[in-house]
């Protein structure tokens, strides 16, 4: 083979250019998440889990609270569209009302990632896939503990106060539902009163005392559709002169830390876990997006359902 100048020139001029290019480091992914809001323990330890797994994978997160208000999640995913992020997730308030904003998502070609709660669209391709429990499941594992503990306690006429989640939410209607499928094989089981008390303690307790009032000690069970609206109430009926866990049984759902403290003191019977430490199975969703991997389109995390009896043992292995 014959080395002319001008192969020689042509060589060099190439080392010169690869030389000249700086090793690029590959640019970390950015992830625009909205977050429903503060409102309980599980959103707490929920947060926790997104940011820090985040943090370990070297993922830059932009994170907006929406205060439980739907259009503060529209306008936060907006943004994360204009600012080019390479995958937005998200935590749905409510079931409807994104079509629109993910459809803006999807033709600026940024996946969507659901975590935690579903939507409702006309378009399962406006997200790639959902990160969640399932509620329907998680209000039916409350109803058959009900169901057990009915059968073991003479079968009596049990009326029931339920605290609903927030108005709308995934959550909500499908906890409600499940549990009404459930205890609906014992008629002696029934729901007197049931009101949304939007999953925070204080409304949890304000509600509570609006059934003690009207509904007084015809109430036997409490079943709410979190630990922290259980907790609120376990305070208004403390105050009422009764004994949650013994005057008015008590399910409720998320197993959080407070509620298997409620448990051991004796004032809640059971709690349905919700587990909300989703951070890792998300990043490694997102990840896998970007580098054009298949992902499941529905992610279920498995959970359990722990009785008081065994809340004491549990509790030192809670995680959230
Ligand atoms: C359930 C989650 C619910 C929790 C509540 O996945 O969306 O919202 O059960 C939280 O504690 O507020």
């Amino acid at each position: 083979m014959i080395i002319t100048r001008r192969t020689l020139l042509g060589a060099a001029a190439a080392i010169a250019c690869a030389a000249a290019i700086p090793a690029f480091a590959a640019k970390p992914l950015t992830i625009g998440f909205s977050q429903v809001g503060a409102e309980s323990e599980w959103r707490t330890a929920n947060t926790a889990s997104i940011k820090d797994a985040a943090k370990k994978a070297g993922v830059n997160l932009k994170f907006a609270d929406a205060q439980q208000q739907q259009q503060n999640q529209v306008k936060a995913i907006r943004s994360f569209i204009a600012q080019r992020v390479d995958v937005i997730a998200f935590s749905p308030v409510v079931e409807t009302g994104w079509e629109t904003v993910l459809r803006e998502a999807k033709n600026a070609k940024i996946p969507v990632i659901l975590t935690d709660r579903a939507v409702k669209v006309s378009d399962p391709s406006l997200y790639v896939s959902f990160i969640g429990s399932d509620f329907v499941e998680e209000g039916r594992r409350a109803g058959r503990w009900l169901l057990d503990y009915a059968k073991k306690n003479g079968d009596k006429p049990l009326n029931i106060v339920e605290l609903q989640g927030t108005t709308g939410a995934a959550p909500a209607i499908d906890r409600k539902n499940g549990f009404a499928e459930v205890i609906a094989a014992n008629p002696k089981l029934k729901v007197i009163r049931s009101q949304t008390a939007d999953f925070t303690r204080a409304k949890g307790k304000e509600v509570m005392e609006a059934f003690l009032k009207s509904e007084g000690k015809k109430i036997n069970v409490l079943y709410a559709h979190n630990d922290d609206m259980a907790i609120g109430a376990i305070q208004a009926i403390e105050e009422a002169g009764l004994k949650p866990g013994k005057d008015i049984i008590i399910i409720s759902i998320d197993g959080v830390k407070g509620a298997f403290e409620a448990m051991k003191a004796g004032k809640l019977n059971v709690t349905v876990e919700c587990n909300p430490l989703l951070g890792p199975t998300l990043i490694q969703t997102a990840q896998d997006v970007v580098a054009g991997k298949p992902v499941p389109k529905r992610i279920v995390v498995n959970e359990g359902v722990f009785p008081a009896e065994v809340a004491a043992k549990e509790l030192p292995n809670r995680k959230y």
